[in-house]
């Protein structure tokens, strides 16, 4: 039986390919936030505070990566990488808020209501929101716009990353109001943990991905391909994610470090311990390669991304 290849990965490479995507979506979401005398100034600033911050931009990344391997453009999927960067920034600015994570460091800043005022940060997560979806109207083909909405809305919803944060909230001590078949799932922590982040992260990796696919007019084929890559590199980012909370440095990762476990999270390294959790995160950055092998080299940059997103360090 032929033994898989190592997750062995070139970190400059990556690191590049990223600033790359960061070169082009950055003045795009600037130019997103040039916005009339109509809004005022503080909310303005707010929101250029938060989605200008230098983040990874993988979400983009994800979009146009998987456009490129579907035969697609970055011109073609601009308003999709755009947006769902605007839709990460506002969960951002929500998440920390005090109601919620009530973080003071996010991406090396002080958060939006620290920097600001709780209410604007409110507000800008609001705005943050409604300008995603203004953004994917503004694509020359109104039938994609339309397409692109549906998958978005649904990643930003309810079923999806405002429903797994809900349970990641209700799941911690200080919030009483446990779903009503909590005891039954608490006998599979595991379970439970990966139901949360698989749609508290998972969904917008997987819409992002799904984004670009469409941009590109992917066939069933590689749409389904993408979208075992997706599942596979949206829960091996969260592993790494909780590992990086347990041992990470605050100024590497840019955030306050060590707040899962003064909180008594449920945590992969919580659960498993962080030997198994990091052998986990590599057998699914494995897994979300392998499932990239129909786009050849044109989904070099989507393998590259999952190796590193296990071996990354903020
Ligand atoms: C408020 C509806 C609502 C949802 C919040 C995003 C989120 C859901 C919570 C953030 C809490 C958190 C730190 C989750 C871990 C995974 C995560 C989203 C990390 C941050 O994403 P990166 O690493 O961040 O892509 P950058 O700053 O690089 O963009």
């Amino acid at each position: 039986m032929a033994t898989q290849p190592a997750l062995v990965c070139d970190f400059s490479s990556v690191l590049l390919s990223l600033s790359r995507v960061r070169e082009f979506v950055d003045p795009l979401l600037a130019q997103a936030l040039e916005l009339s005398n109509d809004a005022p100034d503080r909310l303005a600033e707010a929101m250029r505070h938060s989605l200008l911050a230098p983040g990874k931009r993988l979400r983009p990344a994800l979009v146009l990566w998987s456009t490129v391997a579907c035969g697609g453009s970055w011109e073609f999927a601009k308003e999709a990488a755009m947006a769902v960067e605007m839709i990460h920034a506002y969960s951002l600015v929500h998440d920390d808020l005090p109601a919620m994570d009530d973080d003071d460091l996010r991406r090396g800043r002080p958060t939006c209501h620290r920097q600001f005022d709780e209410a604007t940060a409110i507000l800008c997560g609001d705005a943050l929101q409604a300008l995603a979806f203004e953004t994917l109207c503004q694509h020359a083909d109104p039938s994609m716009a339309g397409r692109w909405c549906a998958v978005l809305a649904r990643a930003a919803g309810a079923e999806a990353l405002c429903g797994g944060q809900a349970d990641d909230l209700a799941a911690e001590s200080k919030h009483a109001a446990l779903p009503v078949n909590m005891s039954a799932i608490e006998s599979d922590q595991l379970g439970w943990l990966e139901k949360i982040h698989r749609r508290k992260t998972g969904e917008l990796f997987c819409a992002s991905i799904e984004l670009g696919a469409i941009a590109a007019g992917a066939d069933t084929q590689h749409r389904e391909a993408l979208s075992t890559y997706a599942r596979s590199f949206g829960l091996a980012f969260q592993i790494a994610d909780d590992i990086l909370d347990a041992q990470g440095s605050e100024v590497t990762v840019g955030k306050r470090v060590g707040k899962d476990a003064d909180r008594g999270k449920l945590t992969f390294p919580s659960v498993i311990g962080i030997e198994k959790s990091l052998i986990r995160a590599e057998s699914l950055a494995q897994q979300a390669v392998l499932s990239l092998e129909c786009f050849g080299d044109r989904g070099t940059e989507l393998a590259m991304l999952a190796r590193w997103i296990v071996e990354r360090d903020h």
